[in-house]
């Protein structure tokens, strides 16, 4: 028989390669350096932080899976989810701020774009030169895209686009805008587009006031009759697949990510439970303290393995968008309840910024909701096994 490690049960490490683990380590080495450090501060001041995408870049953390020609490392998809549990391990925020630039923004200029768009863009973006966002959702079409008012007029030489998007991960100070309308020219299909900072009629609002996700910066981006040229099209894309394929891999690396973040609470817990006594004893010696760290464990090993088996097929190109919805609404759901737990383990110092149990917590509020909710999810999974949708 074996021998058990208490933190990595299921043996996560022996079923990766000699690369992904080196990725991952690096990955972990720059997390701890350069984002720890700085995150305390950083939350509680809701401080923007562009200046992270070149450091970001420099550590080969944007469009890892993007070919070297174009910036990125040639990495597989588990590399990716290894680099998103690093970073999230020290807050959702800064795995948000590398999976939009990732995800929503290298990918479909990447899967989507014509080669002058990807020449043009991808190396600066991989570098953290650029800094990108992706604009999908608007005031009235959250979990219902397909309801986006956003417009594409034809002009004699490309569109011109109205409309706002809300809710959009970096767009304060973001260079290129991968925004999503509705193209009268293309039959009322959704197509993409990319604006750039500085065009006329296009601004990105900050939105203030968020009690989560506080070390990452959120706007809106407002389109008051921006004109864009013909080579603004994503040429090789349309319909609602096109967003969605960008979200099935930012969905993914979310699964990955947030366990970065349950583990970080259930360590904490942990190690909070060891050194704290009281009734003359540590806590961590009493059933119920036991108990909660038993179901940590447990929900983080298998959420890895489940994590891991996504990241497998993503590299088969064999990953069903539903297996994503399954361990992105999973992972998501059970590193809320960790964290939560984990707030209550610490007592009062658990609500302090200090012991950041409750800054993960807090966070995990958003990552449950965005790329698809909780709830949203189930439906999907509910569609996929009854044939019935019921969504309206
Ligand atoms: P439905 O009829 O299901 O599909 C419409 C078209 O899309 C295709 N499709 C997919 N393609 C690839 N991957 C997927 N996952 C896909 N899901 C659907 C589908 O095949 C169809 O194609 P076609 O060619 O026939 O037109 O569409 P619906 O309108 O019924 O969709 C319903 C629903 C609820 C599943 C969908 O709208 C949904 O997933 N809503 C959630 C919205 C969402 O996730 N928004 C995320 C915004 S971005 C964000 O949150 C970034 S946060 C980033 C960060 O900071 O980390
Ligand atoms: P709604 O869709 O209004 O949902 C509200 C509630 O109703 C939820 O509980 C939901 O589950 C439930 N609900 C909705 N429909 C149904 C139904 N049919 N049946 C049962 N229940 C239902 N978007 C981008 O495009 N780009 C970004 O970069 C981005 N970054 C974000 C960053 C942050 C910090 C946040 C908070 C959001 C971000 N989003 C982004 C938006 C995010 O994707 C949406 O908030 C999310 O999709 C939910 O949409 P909504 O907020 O409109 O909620």
């Amino acid at each position: 028989l074996g021998a058990f490690t208490w933190n990595d049960p299921l043996r996560l490490e022996s079923q990766l390669s000699e690369d992904e683990r080196m990725l991952r380590d690096a990955a972990h080495e720059f997390a701890q350096s350069t984002l720890q450090p700085r995150v305390i501060d950083a939350y509680r001041e809701e401080t923007s932080a562009p200046e992270l995408f070149p450091l970001m870049g420099d550590a080969g953390l944007l469009g890892a899976t993007l070919p070297e020609e174009y910036g990125g490392l040639g990495a597989n998809y588990v590399t990716y989810g290894l680099i998103a549990r690093e970073i999230e391990r020290v807050d959702s925020g800064y795995r948000s701020m590398m999976s939009v630039q990732s995800s929503l923004v290298i990918y479909p200029i990447y899967a989507y774009g014509s080669e002058e768009q990807r020449q043009k863009y991808l190396p600066g973006l991989c570098a953290g030169t650029l800094i990108g966002c992706f604009g999908l959702t608007e005031p009235d079409a959250g979990s219902d895209p397909a309801g986006m008012k956003t417009r594409a007029e034809k002009t004699a030489t490309g569109y011109k686009l109205t409309g706002s998007k809300m809710w959009i991960s970096n767009s304060p100070f973001a260079d290129v805008f991968v925004v999503w309308a509705k193209s009268e020219a293309h039959g009322g299909r959704i197509r993409g587009f990319i604006l750039e900072k500085g065009m006329k009629g296009l601004s990105a609002p900050k939105i203030g006031g968020k009690l989560s996700l506080r070390a990452s910066t959120t706007g809106e981006i407002v389109m008051d009759g921006v004109e864009v040229g013909e080579d603004a099209l994503l040429p090789y894309v349309e319909g609602l697949k096109g967003p969605f394929g960008c979200l099935n891999r930012a969905r993914y690396g979310i699964a990955w990510g947030v366990i970065g973040a349950a583990e970080f609470c259930w360590h904490a817990a942990r190690q909070y439970g060891l050194d704290r006594k009281q009734f003359d004893k540590p806590l961590a010696g009493t059933q119920l303290f036991q108990k909660k760290l038993a179901d940590m464990q447990t929900e983080i090993a298998l959420g890895l393995q489940a994590a891991l088996q996504t990241g497998r097929l993503m590299d088969e190109a064999e990953a069903a968008p539903e297996v994503i919805s399954l361990i992105k609404r999973n992972n998501c759901g059970k590193a809320l309840d960790i964290a939560r737990n984990a707030r209550d383990m610490h007592g009062g110092n658990g609500i302090s910024e200090e012991y950041q149990v409750m800054r993960h917590m807090v966070n995990l509020e958003t990552v449950n909701t965005y790329e698809g909710t909780h709830d949203v999810h189930a439906l999907i999974l509910g569609r996929a096994q009854t044939g019935l949708q019921a969504f309206f």
